[in-house]
């Protein structure tokens, strides 16, 4: 029988083995896929537990609150402030940042997720996830504040994804490829069943909320009416289409067998630069896809070469096989 890897052996190789991640962060890590763990049981019990519908409270993005959205907030703030290996967190269901309490020790890194990423799909039983993403404080500061968190992307040491459907894997990245872990329920623990993924530089998929198509940009329209027209169009190739309405699902699809996604500015709020966050969502999924050999893009920008602004800053994202993504990108530059 093949020997099963454990996530918690698959980092401790990663940190004396590979020299790749220090013993704090592989701590860290196990941390948050134990957080993971839990929010899939949360999941998993569904109406049951008595966790779906709304919790009558908005973000501060001005989005209704789900009762799960709260609890998986809940479930990573609780399992990572005490472990004395973070200084400070940030949510994308919390407005301010939640700096670690006096009471336990700190530690040199930050902490951004999303809690529970396509709450739309929570009631219906569809795939959701959690987004996580770590940074390391700036070197000498005293205090932790919200500056502290606005780094770009490239200074991300770890990120990863935890999807919970059909399977509950978690994806991740220290910086040295990605690797995916599948829950094993009745062990209780994460083990190893992908490594070194890639995804194809060519795709004939694409993911985009299609009932939008009214309000993008002339670059978008152009890309997405050529894969439209199939064989007979410039392409010479037919076009699948799939928009699952979750971006870590949509991600992961991407991931295991290749394909493009947009979430684009758009004309409805054009003072808004997209839907999705930077910070929670565009920057863990942004380096994940390129260290699988993918690109993320903004259609001007490289996603993790963007300097942030503000924690909750919306992004438009581009992201996937690699020659979709520059062909898209191309074409913000040449019309
Ligand atoms: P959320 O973080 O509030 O769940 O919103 C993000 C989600 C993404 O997961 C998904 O790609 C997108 O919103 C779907 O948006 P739409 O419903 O406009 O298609
Ligand atoms: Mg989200």
């Amino acid at each position: 029988m093949a020997k099963r890897i454990s996530l918690t052996r698959y980092l401790v190789e990663q940190q004396r083995v590979a020299g790749h991640i220090p013993s704090e962060l592989r701590l860290l890590l196990e941390v948050v896929a134990r957080a993971c763990k839990s929010i899939s049981q949360a999941v998993n019990k569904g109406a049951l537990g008595g966790v779906l519908g709304s919790a009558d409270s908005e973000n501060v993005q001005g989005e209704m609150q789900k009762k799960l959205d709260i609890i998986a907030n809940e479930v990573l703030i609780e399992a990572n402030e005490w472990g004395g290996h973070l200084a400070a967190m940030a949510s994308e269901e919390m407005e301010g940042i939640y700096v670690v309490p006096n009471r336990y020790p700190k530690g040199e890194y930050l902490l951004l997720f999303d809690p529970l990423d396509g709450s739309s799909n929570i009631d219906v039983n569809v795939s959701i996830g959690t987004i996580f993403s770590v940074l390391k404080m700036p070197e000498d500061d005293r205090g932790v504040d919200e500056g502290d968190f606005l780094q770009p992307g490239s200074h991300q040491v770890a990120a990863g994804y935890c999807v919970y459907g059909p399977q509950t894997t978690l994806v991740l990245t220290v910086g040295d490829g990605v690797a995916m872990f599948t829950l094993d329920r009745e062990q209780g623990s994460f083990v190893l069943t992908q490594e070194n993924v890639r995804i194809p530089e060519d795709t004939k998929e694409f993911a985009i909320n299609m009932s939008n198509m009214r309000h993008w940009d002339e670059p978008v329209k152009r890309y997405i009416d050529e894969c439209l027209q199939g064989k007979e169009g410039p392409r010479g190739k037919d076009f699948n289409m799939r928009w699952i309405a979750s971006m870590v699902a949509d991600v992961h699809r991407i991931m295991t067998r290749g394909g493009i996604f947009m979430y684009p500015w758009d004309k409805r709020e054009p003072n808004k630069p997209g839907k999705l966050r930077l910070m929670y969502e565009a920057n863990p999924m942004g380096w994940l896809i390129e260290q699988a050999g993918g690109a993320a893009t903004n259609g001007k920008q490289r996603i993790l070469d963007i300097q942030p602004t503000q924690l909750h800053e919306r992004v438009s994202v581009i992201l996937g096989s690699k020659n979709e993504v520059d062909r898209v990108t191309s074409y913000h530059s040449t019309l």
